[in-house]
């Protein structure tokens, strides 16, 4: 099937890319939709809508988009649905990275647990709706490891692998993460149609 992913996130794609190998995926950009989606929603399902909906003026195809974040326990869930602008808008990922060892520094290791989260909301071209969750947890530890994927990946340790996203393959992380959870819930749907 063909699949335009309404995202202007370059690692979220090549993951998507890769998980959901099988089907043909488009780019937001490959259906000539060069546009952010003001992201005003209060729950990932809502703001995965406003982006995937977004879309629909451009292509009668299947669209589907991702809203996912960090939770971490002992900042109430922060980051949240606010990490890709926990530093403010307009800034680095390594300055959400920063901000968020500064407010860890006193708590210890184990203290640190977290998870990612990953809404993917799905489109069909009659209409139809539907959300598809994942999670992933760990630890956030308090130094930078690893070259790999894209923004808290290089600081989010995972038991599984007794290492960093970012010290794994791109095959172990989608193996693990919370995307693959919910892409894998999203490809037994459309297995399903
Ligand atoms: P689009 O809205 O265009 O898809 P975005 O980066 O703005 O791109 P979100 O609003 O869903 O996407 O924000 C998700 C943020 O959560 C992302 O920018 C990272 O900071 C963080 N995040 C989510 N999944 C992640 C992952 O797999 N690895 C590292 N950080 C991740």
């Amino acid at each position: 099937m063909d699949i335009v992913v309404a995202t202007n996130n370059k690692g979220k794609l090549s993951e998507i890319k890769k998980i959901l190998s099988s089907h043909n995926v488009l780019s937001q950009s490959d259906v000539g939709a060069d546009i952010e989606v003001d992201e005003t929603g209060v729950t990932y399902e809502e703001n995965a809508f406003l982006k995937a909906e977004a879309i629909r003026a451009y292509t009668d195809k299947i669209i589907i988009a991702d809203d996912s974040g960090l939770e971490v326990d002992v900042l109430d869930g922060a980051p949240g649905l606010y990490s890709a602008r926990y530093a403010g808008e307009g800034t680095t990922p390594m300055q959400g990275i920063e901000k968020l060892l500064f407010n860890l520094k006193d708590y210890k290791p184990e203290e640190k647990t977290a998870r990612f989260v990953s809404c993917i909301a799905l489109l069909m071209p009659n209409g139809e709706k539907h959300t598809f969750r994942g999670e992933c947890e760990g630890l956030i530890i308090d130094e930078l490891r690893g070259e790999n994927g894209f923004g808290f990946d290089p600081v989010f340790y995972v038991e599984d692998f007794k290492r960093t996203f970012s010290e794994i393959s791109d095959e172990e992380k989608n193996s693990i993460s919370h995307r693959f959870k919910a892409l894998e819930k999203l490809r037994d749907f459309l297995d399903t149609i």
